[in-house]
């Protein structure tokens, strides 16, 4: 399939939204249930419009990691560094035109304006080896060019994984010509996220994660972390204004679950003393902690938050991001402390198992779900409760509040933005798979 063929087949998905649009969902329903919906939320004191112009305003950083299964353009080499896709189904993006292509699409389907976050080794490298120690500002340029055309922005990851070099400890290992190719990696890659934020005028947000770790007993503990902490404060110690730099916590990768160098007391105590910004995923704590409790905490220490938003099932497996009870509650804890504007939202999951268009638009529409619920909490009145301490009462508003018409002012948001409505989106990528992706 050539690029004339992918453009038509994407012209003709587009006008089978406005089919779809019309096939299950009538304008006036739409906009008669909003109406009610909003009367009932007023009726508790919360503001619906409000909250439906905050969720336009919310942009989502797009994993570009989820249309190829975390393979980039660098090598063919495959996953290593602790984390790993599953799933061999048909249609993963092969090249640079097949990742944006398919994100051009991923953007018909979801309302508001949002961003790309692109790691390391997606760079449009020409077909040529270039070596990460050696990787410029120009090997980006097509994909600034590329955000500018198609009014997205950028924000970007160094890549330790995924390298003859990966091995168990990259920024953390004691030998210096390991540790300072992996010096100069990073510190090139903030370049390219400098660049990348002055032409759009906003900061790139970048983010470090190593996965360095060990498969057994560890009895350097203390050392690994010194070096990485050293390492870290090397490579921050640059100031440059148009980009923001993230370090991201983890519990364990796949063959180091013994020792997790970055762990998450590590990266607390970094990013306190610091004043570097905290990258919390959602999938890097135990399976029973509860994630949403760190927020507020964290928000009192740290400047911000980058959110890697994905879903942990028994471990961090990276499942699509869904409205679960976590996620729900995670965005209402964000929202209870004041803190969505100090948080800087992305998604990270790569399933392989089913379309991964649908995989994306799923977790998307689920992220945007779970902050439009906690923008409606009726929160004044809750607090109230608390404060007078009439638990009872609380306990039931938080209760009603979950089967309050909140599907009705999400449909409106996607109707409002020209977007499918409800299940309609189902139709388009399955036409989407069989004129693109299935051709792959
Ligand atoms: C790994 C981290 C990290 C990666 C991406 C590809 O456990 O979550 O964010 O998923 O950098
Ligand atoms: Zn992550």
């Amino acid at each position: 399939m050539n690029i004339e063929d992918i453009k038509k087949a994407m012209g003709e998905a587009k006008s089978r939204i406005e089919i779809a649009k019309g096939k299950f969902h009538q304008e006036g329903d739409i906009v008669a249930a909003y109406e009610m919906a909003k009367e009932r939320y007023a009726a508790l004191g919360v503001d619906v419009d409000k909250a439906v112009a905050e969720l336009e305003k919310q942009q989502i950083s797009l994993h570009c990691w989820q249309t190829d299964d975390v393979m980039g353009f660098e090598s063919q080499a495959g996953l290593s560094g602790g984390i790993q896709t599953t799933g061999n189904y048909p249609g993963r993006a092969r090249n640079i035109d097949e990742v944006r292509q398919d994100l051009e699409f991923v953007k018909t389907l979801v309302a508001g304006n949002h961003r790309v976050n692109l790691h390391e080794i997606y760079g449009d490298f020409g077909g040529k080896f270039v070596e990460r120690d050696r990787v410029g500002v120009e090997h980006f340029q097509s994909w600034i060019d590329w955000a500018k055309a198609n009014n997205f922005k950028l924000d970007f990851n160094s890549t330790s994984f995924g390298h003859p070099k990966s091995g168990d400890l990259s920024l953390s290992n004691p030998n210096p010509a390991i540790r300072n190719f992996w010096i100069e990696h990073t510190k090139r890659c903030r370049h390219i996220a400098d660049a990348m934020g002055k032409a759009q005028g906003d900061p790139c947000i970048m983010n470090i994660w190593v996965h360095d770790g060990q498969k057994d007993f560890t009895v350097n503990r203390k050392k690994y972390r010194e070096i990485l902490a050293s390492s870290l404060d090397e490579i921050l110690k640059e100031n440059l204004p148009g980009m923001k730099s993230c370090v991201e916590a983890k519990l364990f990768g796949i063959g180091l679950e013994s020792y997790t160098v970055g762990s998450m007391d590590f990266f607390e105590g970094y990013c306190a003393s610091r004043k570097v910004i905290y990258t919390l995923d959602t999938g890097h704590y135990e399976p029973t902690e509860n994630v949403a409790d760190k927020v507020s905490s964290l928000l009192l220490y740290v400047p911000e938050l980058m959110l890697h938003v994905s879903r942990p099932v028994r471990w961090d497996s990276d499942h699509v991001t869904i409205m679960n009870d976590p996620t729900l509650e995670f965005f209402k804890e964000l929202v209870r402390a004041d803190g969505l504007h100090r948080a800087h939202v992305g998604l990270d999951y790569f399933d392989a198992s089913i379309n991964r268009i649908g995989a994306y638009v799923i977790g998307v529409r689920a992220t945007q779900k779970c902050i439009l619920s906690a923008l409606l909490e009726p929160l004044a009145l809750l607090r109230q409760y608390e404060e007078e301490g009439k638990g009872f009462q609380k306990l039931a508003l938080l209760e009603e509040a979950k089967t309050l018409p909140f599907g009705a002012v999400y449909d409106y948001f996607n109707f409002k933005n020209g977007i499918p409505v409800g299940e309609a989106f189902i139709p388009v990528i399955e036409q989407y798979e069989k004129e693109v992706t299935s051709k792959r």
